[in-house]
């Protein structure tokens, strides 16, 4: 393939995040502004970094993932966004994207929010858009819900937002939320490797419009954010394990009840649950969260974190363990690193 002419660039780093207070669903499916407001925290590990140059004689944008022409809805989400860019900065030029992805794709251990808001912020960049850190989170929104909240480091929540179109375009923003003294590390327990069955995408769509569950759900993630916030800010951390949990499985619970239902937790998820019980039976202060797929993201304590990931080990018979701590937002990459 011949090397497209090109011009400027910029290049952007991202991390994932991990919900703690989940978003599943969307009241507006074109601007992606959801239900419920969110509140996760951004991993230290997991990078993606995205170039993006401005082709001065191509008629189409270009997109690679790891090395490899971009195809099908992967390279469409981004197509639709650069669309989205060019439409703000007024500009028309095509985009060469070059991306890396240190995560695993398509197991709940979502590429998509590391992935669109590195390129959120490399395109703005290349484009010359000068956003700040709210219209950032924004853009990043329009590219996947859960990028809103990669745009910032540590924990972040993510506003539902008031009122329609517009007005739910500019008051759907995320945000970093302030915590206290709780030196949070997360097990993250890759039980699968495999891409999903059904996209979370999808799968929230469905659950909003089938599930009889899914009502009670949101209207409880709106008490369990208040209470999440309330704990984060007085360094509760059982507190904060304790909601985290239940919001997930509750959220689990609303797809459980969808027609058809979507099931992501496997025998080795409920296995991995069964021994965080037993952690805590043991007086280690551990909790589960589980995203679009079966794997098991374990909140604990940094100094426990040895200990934790050990046991999880112990209780899986395949797959691998990863342990991540808190880390930072999206950001530019100068020349030269
Ligand atoms: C979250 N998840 O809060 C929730 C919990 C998965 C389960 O955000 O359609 O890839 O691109 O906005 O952000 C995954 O959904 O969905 C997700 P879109 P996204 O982390």
């Amino acid at each position: 393939m011949q090397e497209p002419v090109t011009e400027g660039g910029a290049t952007a780093v991202a991390q994932p995040n991990i919900a703690l207070i989940k978003y599943w669903g969307k009241r507006d499916e074109q601007l992606f502004i959801p239900m419920t407001s969110s509140l996760s925290m951004t991993l230290d590990i997991f990078r993606t970094t995205t170039t993006v140059r401005l082709g001065t004689e191509a008629d189409v944008d270009s997109v690679a993932l790891n090395g490899k022409a971009a195809s099908g809805e992967a390279e469409r989400r981004v197509l639709v966004f650069l669309d989205l860019v060019r439409e703000l900065a007024g500009r028309k030029e095509r985009a060469v994207v070059d991306t890396h992805n240190e995560a695993p794709t398509g197991a709940g251990v979502a590429s998509s929010a590391s992935g669109f808001a590195a390129l959120a912020l490399a395109a703005s960049a290349a484009y010359g858009l000068d956003l700040d850190a709210r219209a950032l989170s924004r853009l990043a929104r329009r590219g996947s819900g859960s990028a809103s909240r990669s745009v910032y480091g540590g924990f972040v929540q993510w506003h539902k937002g008031q009122g329609e179109g517009a007005d739910a375009d500019l008051s759907s923003y995320a945000e970093p939320v302030p915590v206290g003294d709780i030196d949070p590390a997360l097990v993250i327990a890759l039980v699968d490797g495999g891409p999903k069955s059904v996209s979370s995408r999808a799968a929230m769509r469905s659950t909003v419009d089938t599930s009889p569950l899914y009502q009670g759900w949101a209207d409880s993630s709106e008490g369990d954010l208040t209470e999440m916030r309330r704990a984060l800010s007085r360094g509760d951390f059982e507190a904060v394990g304790e909601i985290a949990e239940r919001n997930a499985l509750g959220m689990h619970a609303t797809m459980l009840a969808a027609r058809p239902a979507v099931r992501y937790l496997s025998p080795a998820t409920v296995t991995v649950l069964d021994r965080v019980l037993q952690l805590r039976a043991d007086g280690i202060p551990a909790y589960a969260t589980m995203d679009a797929g079966p794997n098991v993201k374990v909140l604990c304590r940094r100094a426990d974190a040895d200990r934790v990931a050990e046991a999880v080990r112990e209780a899986m018979t395949a797959g691998s363990v990863v342990v991540a701590g808190s880390g930072p937002g999206a950001r530019l990459l100068t020349e030269g690193g």
